[in-house]
């Protein structure tokens, strides 16, 4: 038999603990505000529920927080930290690279092991045991490979080294691919819904029968530039950046006369002229890598 403790009963937090019940294991729960415990069902369905942190990490050996954010992982360890040592403490809260790394050495130094998690996935996903949730891993590869039959309940693992920080920095990484598809879906909706009048088409067709077709032919083109970012030749395939940037201008003018804003295009415009200036007009979009580095 398996034990597992879980500290946080958030969304996520619920889906967790819901998994490794489904899974059969003695799971002990926790949570700040302690009502979640039996509202989220987790009490019925055979978890225990710890009454405090020192309760929660003294249950099982293998502790999973999923909070808000790191300075409530530190905060909610800090209540019990007599009890932390010989624990192995997975923390799979959004955060930074440096706050991970920063927990990492703490958790160490109270004699504690540290692995951090990334969870791409919403809580639907991890409590139904979806094949498509994948979870970044990052931290001692031992300790690591010791625990990642209890991970692997949870999804696909993706472990990323021994830098703590290296999880962390993959999640924000993926995330901010998905904040810029959605940054694109917002604004071609817009655009598309200031002329459903003349068109008739519902957001809903435009997505199912123009943005999505499009968007999937455009995402087999990533490896492509991919490959000319690992390789530094950006020699074009046939679009070059100065080509697009003229493209793009018409986008920005067609938003202002529709009443749209052309918000989210200004940014990788910018970019994009920064990038036919310093010499890559005739180069594809991926040479626009060379101009993102900020200066300290
Ligand atoms: N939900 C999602 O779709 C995403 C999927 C990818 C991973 N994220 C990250 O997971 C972390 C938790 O997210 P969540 O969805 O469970 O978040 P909430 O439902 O808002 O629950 C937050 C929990 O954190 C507890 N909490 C907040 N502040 C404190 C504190 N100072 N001390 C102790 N616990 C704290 C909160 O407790 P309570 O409000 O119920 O008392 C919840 O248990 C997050 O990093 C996502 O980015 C989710």
């Amino acid at each position: 038999m398996s034990q597992i403790t879980l500290f946080g009963l958030g969304a996520m937090g619920q889906a967790l603990a819901h998994r490794y019940l489904d899974k059969g294991y003695t799971t002990t729960i926790w949570n700040r505000t302690a009502s979640k415990a039996h509202s989220s069902g987790l009490i019925a369905k055979g978890a225990s529920q710890a009454r405090t942190v020192t309760e929660g990490l003294e249950a099982a050996d293998l502790v999973i927080l999923c909070l808000l954010d790191n300075a409530s992982v530190k905060d909610t360890l800090a209540q019990g930290i007599q009890a932390l040592h010989g624990k192995t403490i997975v923390n799979l809260t959004n955060g930074t690279p440096s706050q991970a790394r920063e927990l990492s050495e703490w958790v160490g130094s109270l004699g504690a092991e540290y692995i951090h998690g990334g969870i791409m996935a919403v809580p639907d996903m991890i409590a139904s045991g979806s094949p498509h949730s994948m979870l970044l891993y990052s931290g001692d590869g031992t300790v690591f490979e010791r625990v990642e039959n209890h991970l692997a309940h949870l999804g696909v693992s993706k472990y990323l080294g021994a830098d703590p920080g290296s999880a962390s920095l993959h999640d924000l990484a993926l995330l901010s691919g998905m904040y810029g598809l959605f940054s694109g879906f917002l604004h071609a909706t817009a655009l598309a819904r200031s002329a459903r009048l003349q068109t008739g088409m519902s957001a809903e067709d435009f997505v199912s029968q123009l943005l999505t077709p499009w968007l999937s032919a455009m995402t087999q083109y990533l490896a492509a530039l991919a490959k000319q970012i690992d390789s530094g030749d950006y020699a074009t395939q046939g679009s070059n950046i100065a080509m697009q940037v003229a493209g793009m201008e018409n986008i920005v003018s067609a938003s202002e006369d529709a009443g749209v804003t052309a918000a989210f295009i200004l940014p990788i415009l910018g970019l994009m002229k920064r990038a036919v200036q310093g010499g890559f007009g005739g180069a594809d979009v991926s040479a626009v890598v060379e101009f993102m580095g900020v200066e300290r």
